[in-house]
């Protein structure tokens, strides 16, 4: 049996167990594997998510020190060389976005000098942008798309001393050679395994929510999106996979609840979170199944994201309401339908927003509007304009986040096309209070300003 250490290079230290490394773990487990991870959140010193999400008003001022702990800074490289030397793996695995990428690249090198250990990178940055690590001398495999079956495999061919060149969704180097492999079939969650939560520091689990900190677990009932909204990734995986069938793929509802009732057990939950990206898009009989079972089998408040146009059956959002929801996530991102059309792809018309929040407050469920500023050809207007549509819609909160190019989706080409960035990797992509955008309408200053005068904007008195 292999041991394989994990790296969560979580630069922005917002406390969270990512679902990519819980689950990869979890699969590795039950094939009675060593899993363990080296994980920097809580050696940083700047909490730099949860400050910015203070500041702008996200969540209510909780004494999170209280909760996750002085934050103490530490030479993160020195303690990536002890856990390496301690825990002595046979594979590293790295699990990558891009605003983590530049740590990820430092302990990626640090791994190398150190020890002989395959290294081996997925994600969504390495899936999406697979060039960055196809250069990197410091990494031997590349994970494209789902890494359950990959890793498994991969975990068995070197145990066995077998040639690896060949597992599917994975970019292999192996003396001075690249060999890319085809994608294999969609991961079915089968045969069941539990997340592995038991690897990660328990000050993960707590998450602020109303000023006060609740044990929250993160859950997962389907997989992908079939939309082609320009800020995500999203069609890239659409492309990548369409000889597999539809990308967005449901768990089965057994294997959801057995999972949540463990964890809830094990680890005193209080708040569920399920992770699907548009969580309604589901059939009838399952949404009743979910509800009903949701109510009996767990019983516990739980939040979720999906679109407005899920939202618009009175009947549906009471239900909702009925088995515990008590927030939804509504992906507004502006308020100019003409900026959502021809900026964003997302042609959702106002009027179905007004109708998804107005059903949401009539059953007591909170919302909360993701909002982004600083878009490509975004006027100071136009940003007016969106805090005006929040305080139409009666948004109880708002998160409100900077637009940051991602490599994969559709507006990072338009902002190279369009100068408002180079063709390059910024290790400052995601920087919460600013943006990398150089646009001509709109300078950082003004916008950095809106950033925080944007709950003002909506919640004050005019
Ligand atoms: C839910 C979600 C969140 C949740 C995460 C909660 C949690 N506990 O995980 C929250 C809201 C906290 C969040 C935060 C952020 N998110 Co987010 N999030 C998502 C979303 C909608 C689903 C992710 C998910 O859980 N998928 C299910 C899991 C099982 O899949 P997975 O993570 O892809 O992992 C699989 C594979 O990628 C692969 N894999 C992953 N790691 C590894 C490692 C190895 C070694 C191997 C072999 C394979 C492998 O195997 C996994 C299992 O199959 C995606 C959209 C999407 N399509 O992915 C965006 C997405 C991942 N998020 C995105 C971003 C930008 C962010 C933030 C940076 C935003 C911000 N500035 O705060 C942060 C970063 C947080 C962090 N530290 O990683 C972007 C990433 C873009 C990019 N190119 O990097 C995405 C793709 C959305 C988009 N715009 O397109 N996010």
């Amino acid at each position: 049996m292999s041991k394989i250490l994990f790296v969560y290079p979580n630069k922005e230290g917002y406390p969270i167990i990512p679902l990519s490394i819980s689950v990869l773990a979890g699969v590795l487990k039950r094939d009675g594997h060593t899993v363990d991870v080296f994980d920097i959140t809580f050696m940083l010193t700047d909490r730099l998510d949860h400050n910015a999400r203070e500041k702008t008003g996200v969540v209510k001022k909780v004494d999170v020190e209280k909760y996750w702990g002085e934050a103490k800074k530490q030479d993160i490289r020195e303690e990536f060389k002890k856990k390496i030397g301690a825990f002595n793996p046979d594979l590293i695995a790295f699990s990558i976005v891009e605003n983590n990428y530049a740590c990820a690249r430092e302990l990626l090198k640090v791994a190398k000098q150190i020890t002989n250990s395959p290294t081996i990178v997925g994600g969504i940055f390495p899936t999406v942008a697979p060039e960055f690590f196809i250069q990197d001398d410091n990494v031997d495999i590349i994970c494209i798309g789902e890494g359950e079956r990959a890793l498994l495999e991969l975990v068995h061919r070197l145990e066995h001393a077998k040639d690896i060149t060949t597992i599917q969704n994975c970019i292999v180097k192996c003396n001075g050679t690249i060999t890319k492999n085809d994608v294999g079939p969609f991961y079915d969650w089968e045969p069941f395994a539990y997340q592995d939560w038991g690897i990660f520091d328990r000050r993960h689990l707590l998450k602020p929510f109303i000023g006060k900190m609740w044990k929250t677990g993160f859950f997962e009932m389907s997989r992908g999106c079939p939309f082609d909204c320009f800020y995500c990734a999203n069609h890239i995986y659409q492309d990548m996979f369409k000889s597999l069938g539809p990308y967005h793929r449901e768990k089965s509802l057994e294997y959801v609840f057995r999972e949540i009732e463990h964890m809830k057990k094990a680890y005193s939950l209080e708040l569920v979170f399920f992770n699907d990206e548009n969580f309604l898009m589901m059939e009838k009989k399952r949404f009743e199944a979910f509800c009903a079972q949701m109510k009996e089998r767990i019983n516990l408040p739980f939040f979720i994201q999906t679109r407005a146009e899920s939202l618009c059956d009175e009947e549906k959002v009471k239900m909702l309401s009925e088995a515990g929801c008590i927030t939804v996530g509504i992906g507004v991102e502006s308020g100019s339908q003409r900026i959502r059309r021809e900026t964003l792809n997302k042609n959702t018309p106002d009027h179905v927003y007004v109708k998804a929040f107005a059903n949401c407050k009539k059953y007591t469920i909170r919302t909360t509007a993701y909002v982004m500023i600083g878009l490509p050809f975004e006027t100071e207007d136009d940003i007016e304009e969106t805090a005006e549509f929040c305080k139409k819609i009666e948004a109880q909160s708002i998160a409100i986040s900077i637009f940051a190019p991602y490599h994969g989706t559709r507006l990072y080409d338009i902002c190279v096309k369009n100068n408002f960035v180079e063709d390059k990797y910024y290790e400052n992509i995601s920087v919460n209070d600013s943006t990398i955008l150089n646009m001509p309408q709109l300078s950082r200053e003004r916008l950095e300003g809106l950033y925080y005068k944007f709950n003002d904007l909506v919640y004050s008195v005019s």
